[in-house]
């Protein structure tokens, strides 16, 4: 009978402030107008777990521009740093600096006051390694820092994931993909998020359709934008 087992989850990735126009820090465009497609999602009695994230970094984030000041000043948006596992220098990997945002317990760390919090049933926080970074809700790609989303999932006995929310290119996308390889049947819901970088989104979903089993999908609901 497990090939017909249907427990879906809904992870609503880091719909916070610093996310959001119009004082974000890292505001993706039309972030906020995602709030009512995701609130009615949330409501669907067909869901066993209602999942929120959070990126939650320390001052001292290594995926802060603004901490590489030493080594010659690093252009958030456009610059990129190596980042070497702590204990194994033969990984590692390259990635994008950003502004300061998602501060632990500061104002854009906080999660949209839209959208319904009460019906999330745990919420997780991520990147909260100054040594890494962390797209996914998952773990780093190191796989140095660990959330405990797998095990909150599998401890419900969940089969399918559905991600919304921020960044479509970059948290939705490796949280998907993380989902998936953990062997959950794993969709993004289109119309549930929007992407910093918005021409590259065809290219984004290409790219995960060839490397990954994630299915990007469309649902009716209330119009976003
Ligand atoms: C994100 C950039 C930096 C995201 C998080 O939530 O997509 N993007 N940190
Ligand atoms: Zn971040």
């Amino acid at each position: 009978m497990a090939e017909s087992t249907f427990r879906p989850a809904l992870l609503v990735v880091d719909m916070q402030e610093d996310f959001c126009p119009p004082s974000g820090s890292l505001a993706v465009t039309l972030g906020r107008s995602l709030t009512p497609l995701i609130n009615h999602l949330l409501t669907s009695s067909v869901l066993h777990l209602r999942v929120a994230t959070q990126d939650w970094h320390p001052p001292n984030h290594i995926s802060f521009a603004s901490n590489h000041l030493a080594v010659g000043s690093k252009q958030p948006f456009v610059d990129s740093i190596t980042i070497v596992h702590p204990d194994d220098p033969s990984k590692q990997y390259t990635t994008r600096l950003w502004p300061v945002h998602c501060v632990a317990n500061t104002p854009g760390a906080a999660l949209i006051p839209e959208l319904s919090s009460h019906l999330f049933d745990i919420i997780i926080k991520k990147g909260q390694d100054p040594r890494v970074e962390m797209y996914s809700a998952f773990y780093d790609p190191l796989r140095v820092s660990y959330s405990g989303l797998g095990d909150a999932l599998r401890a419900k006995s969940i089969t399918h994931v559905y991600v919304v929310g921020l960044a479509g290119d970059y948290c939705v996308r490796n949280t998907a993909v993380d989902a998936s390889t953990e062997g959950f049947v794993t969709y993004i819901v289109e119309e549930g998020t929007k992407c910093v970088f918005p021409d590259g989104w065809a290219a984004v979903k290409k790219e995960m359709e060839q490397t990954s089993n994630v299915k990007v999908v469309s649902v009716d609901g209330p119009e976003v934008g």
